[in-house]
């Protein structure tokens, strides 16, 4: 079974995370991603937050499989022959290098267009144009300057950010979504584009019910499913919700037994409107189906935090499993407070092949998380991540020779079309 992206070529100029999770996901697509790396340390994630000494970190691998690494140094002359070569031969350039680094290579959109005008330059970067544009920018930066930070944690206490890296992984996705879609429209047009994904505005896109919420507040002074309603008061802000559920369903995050020494026995719940009759049945007070105080979701909310007092009540006899087991019976939409140990271990994620074990070469075998995006015909298998500049010999030109093997040169004779077929593939 052939891959989606088959024949699609990716000069993959990204590091640390934002930049990597989009050229994994297309690897794990078909595509074929040549990672450009300097020499001695390449992508600085590899030798940080090691578990093992000098093997690749697993932050460094989790976020780099099934692409080749090459090491070339784009900063000397030679470097940049070479790398000239790959520009003309590859499909799309992806970067996520501080705002600047590329021109400064010498490696312009003008100089790009002149070797190769089909060529897509995907870029994340901290914020799009505007005073901010020259920042440098990490996770929890871009998390707190697209809306998260300030609408994340709990009434009384500071911004807060999420363990969710919406900010990389989140404009990761945002990214590659862009560079399909240029691939798409080249079909139509023969041209390359530039794609931008600006960390701040992906995050700000994630966190869009937030600015709806804004905009509910300047109109009405007040927002009936935050915990500030009825008896706290709200600013001019969207303020932060604890764990509210956000949506047009009441929700919570109720203790289950064992929370006094467990930090993770808890369960989220949701009071779905139409479910209410179901709710009254499985914690055992049916005469609050026929309440006039309780029937109606407008009667609830003003006690919506004793009603979640007392189905904690319900929950203290309960493990976090076994609430949910009864619960779903009822149709309740509400999951345990999972820790990564129990997703680690986790029988339907192995199944279905979200979490997957992988060899490594130097590190042996370790858990990743596979494509979260599954399809009927195509299979993504995830393989290991590359060691700095194994495919070097593969990708660029013999030194004895200087010209021979062919610049991109599959050793591996896989699937992989042949880069005129792939663009006829494209067309
Ligand atoms: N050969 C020669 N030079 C290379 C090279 C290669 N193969 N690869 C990288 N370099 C050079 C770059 O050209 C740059 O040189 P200049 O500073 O002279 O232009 C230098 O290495 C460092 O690149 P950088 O500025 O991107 O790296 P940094 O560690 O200083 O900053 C980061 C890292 C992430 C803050 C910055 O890249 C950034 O803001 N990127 C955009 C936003 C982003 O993606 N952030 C998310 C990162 S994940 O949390």
């Amino acid at each position: 079974m052939s891959q989606a992206l088959e024949g699609v070529r990716i000069l993959d100029f990204t590091h640390v995370q934002s930049g990597p999770t989009c050229t994994q996901l297309l690897a794990w697509f078909g595509a074929d991603v040549i990672k450009v790396e300097r020499a001695g340390e390449g992508d600085a994630t590899r030798g940080q937050l090691r578990d093992i000494p000098g093997v690749d970190s697993l932050y460094f691998t989790m976020l780099n499989h099934n692409k080749r690494s090459i090491t070339l140094d784009t900063k000397n002359p030679k470097g940049r022959q070479v790398l000239d070569e790959l520009i003309k031969t590859c499909d799309v350039l992806v970067e996520n290098f501080a705002p600047g680094a590329l021109d400064r290579m010498g490696i312009t959109w003008e100089h790009i267009q002149k070797l190769n005008p089909r060529m897509i330059v995907a870029s994340v970067k901290g914020f799009g144009p505007g005073k901010y544009a020259d920042c440098k920018v990490y996770e929890n930066v871009a998390q707190c300057a697209g809306g998260a930070a300030s609408t994340t944690g709990f009434e009384d206490g500071p911004p807060m950010v999420t363990g969710a890296q919406i900010g990389d992984s989140g404009t990761g996705l945002h990214l590659a979504l862009g560079i399909l879609a240029a691939l798409f429209q080249r079909n139509s047009t023969g041209r390359g584009q530039k794609v931008l994904a600006p960390m701040q505005d992906a995050v700000l896109n994630l966190c869009r019910v937030k600015m709806r919420d804004q905009q509910r507040l300047e109109r009405t002074g007040t927002m009936h499913e935050y915990p500030q309603y009825p008896d706290g008061k709200f600013g001019d802000a969207v303020p932060r919700a604890g764990n509210a559920s956000g949506g047009g369903q009441p929700g919570s995050i109720l203790k289950c037994k064992g929370w006094e020494t467990d930090p993770n026995a808890y369960i989220y719940f949701t009071v779905q409107g139409h479910a209410w009759a179901p709710i009254c049945d499985a914690i055992g007070k049916p005469e609050w189906k026929t309440d006039p105080d309780y029937m109606t979701a407008k009667a609830r909310q003003p006690h919506i935090t004793d009603i979640f007092a007392t189905i904690e009540g319900w929950l203290a006899d309960k493990t976090k499993f076994e609430a949910v087991d009864i619960l779903r019976k009822f149709d309740i939409p509400c999951a345990p407070v999972l820790t990564m140990k129990e997703l680690l271990n986790d029988e339907s994620l192995r199944k279905s092949g979200s979490i997957v074990e992988v060899p490594h070469k130097e590190r042996g075998t370790y858990f990743t998380v596979g494509s979260p995006i599954k399809f009927s015909d195509l299979k993504p298998e995830i393989t290991g991540s590359p060691l700095l500049g194994e495919h070097t010999d593969d990708v660029l030109p013999d030194p004895a020779t200087g010209h021979n093997p062919p610049l991109i040169h599959l050793s591996e004779p896989p699937k992989l079309l042949s880069h005129s077929d792939a663009r006829l593939c494209l067309k």
